[in-house]
C-alpha cells in the first residue's frame, strides 16, 4: 500500500460555502473532501485531508509529510501570499507538492497575485474551484512520488 497523499488546507477554508460563493464556489470543504475521497479510491490511493487556521500547525504537517506522504496537495490560503516559513517547509520536501487555489489568484487583487510557494512547488492549479483538488490529485498520482517526474 502506498503512503497517503496529504491534502492540507490553510486559514479560513473551513468557511467555504458560507460566504463569497461568487469567488470560491458553493461547495463546502467537507463536500470537496467527500469528492476527493471517492476519486482517491478510484485511483487506488488514500488521502489524509486536513485544515488548520494556524501557520505552525501547517508547517508541522509539512514536516510530517516528509516521512509519511507520497505527495502533498496544498491550499495554504492567505499564507500563500505572506509566509516565508511555509515556503521553507515546502522547499524541504523531496516529494511532489502541488499548490491549489480555488480562485484564479492571478486575476484578483494585486496582493493575491504573488505566492511565495510557486517557486518551490511542482506546479500550481488555480481558478477551477473544488475541481482543482481533483486535478491536483490526478497529477500527484501520475507523478507517483517523483518530484521531478
Ligand atoms: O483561492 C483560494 O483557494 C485561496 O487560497 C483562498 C483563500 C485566499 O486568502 C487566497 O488568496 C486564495 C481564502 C480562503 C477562504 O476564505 C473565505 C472567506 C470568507 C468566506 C469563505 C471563504
Amino acid at each position: 500500500m502506498t503512503k497517503p497523499i496529504f491534502v492540507l488546507n490553510g486559514p479560513n477554508l473551513n468557511l467555504l460555502g458560507e460566504r463569497e460563493p461568487h469567488v470560491y464556489g458553493s461547495e463546502t470543504l467537507s463536500d470537496i473532501h467527500d469528492g476527493l475521497k471517492k476519486l482517491a479510491i478510484e485511483l487506488g490511493r488514500s488521502i489524509d485531508f486536513r485544515q488548520s487556521n494556524h501557520e505552525g500547525e501547517l508547517i508541522d504537517w509539512l514536516h510530517e509529510a516528509r516521512q509519511n506522504a507520497e505527495a502533498v496537495i496544498l491550499n495554504a490560503g492567505g499564507y500563500s501570499h505572506t509566509s516565508i516559513s511555509l515556503r521553507d517547509a515546502v522547499a524541504a520536501l523531496t516529494i511532489p507538492v502541488i499548490e491549489v487555489h480555488l480562485s484564479n489568484i492571478y486575476a484578483r487583487e494585486p496582493f493575491r497575485r504573488h505566492s511565495y510557494l510557486t517557486e518551490v512547488v511542482r506546479g500550481t492549479i488555480a481558478g477551477f474551484g473544488g475541481e482543482g483538488y481533483s486535478l491536483a490529485l490526478r497529477a500527484a498520482v501520475s507523478l507517483g512520488g517523483n518530484s521531478r517526474g
